[in-house]
């Protein structure tokens, strides 16, 4: 099974492409950057995903971001454009948390699969946590550095393997739940 990924981020593709099970393959579908104007994850990934049938009749998009407690739910959607670089993005966070007690946070991943013909499917996968007080490993990408997810033993995301990460990050269940129920969504 070949699924078609509308991604212009590398990091993404690559934990994907890691995590999938024997007998699936993710391919990169090139569209440029895709305009994210979507008030939610969902439609953020359907706008990627609907872009991707210009090219193949089943294509998915994927829409992840970071949710913070005591930021009402920021940058959520705005993850991406909270700051112009991954380093920028981690300072501007621990700034506004600073003096913030309440470090509550989860990671939020929606995958869309858009059909030519039916109805787009949704997969979501999240992981609770909190955000440390300084960054912490070199492995994975964006707010990894900050991120210790719940379940963990007090580690960074990026302080984990990609494979241990993906067995409890967000990207990890949305992609489990898409993969568990892909035979019966389409005849790829
Ligand atoms: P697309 O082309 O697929 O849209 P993107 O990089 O624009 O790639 P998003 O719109 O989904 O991706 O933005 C997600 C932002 O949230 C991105 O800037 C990352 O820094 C961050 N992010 C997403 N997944 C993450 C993860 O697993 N770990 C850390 N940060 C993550």
């Amino acid at each position: 099974v070949v699924l078609g990924l509308v991604t212009s981020n590398q990091d993404k593709l690559a934990e994907i492409a890691a995590m999938l099970p024997k007998g699936f393959r993710v391919q990169r579908l090139d569209l440029g950057e895709v305009d994210e104007t979507g008030a939610s994850f969902e439609e953020n990934a359907e706008l990627k995903a609907i872009a991707g049938l210009m090219q193949s009749s089943v294509a998915l998009g994927e829409d992840s971001g970071l949710e913070v407690e005591a930021l009402h739910g920021a940058p959520g959607v705005y993850s991406k454009r909270y700051a112009e670089t991954d380093v920028a993005r981690v300072r501007r966070l621990l700034t506004e948390l600073r003096d913030v007690e309440d470090r509550r946070a989860r990671f939020v991943t929606v995958i869309a699969m858009a059909q030519r013909r039916g109805v787009t499917q949704f997969f979501r996968g999240e992981v609770e946590g909190r955000i440390a007080r300084e960054p912490r490993g070199t492995h994975g990408f964006g707010y990894d550095p900050v991120f210790v997810p719940n379940e963990g033993d007090g580690r960074t995301f990026a302080q984990m393997t990609q494979e241990e990460k993906g067995s409890i990050s967000h990207r990890g269940r949305a992609l489990a739940s898409l993969v568990a129920n892909v035979d019966a969504l389409v005849d790829l």
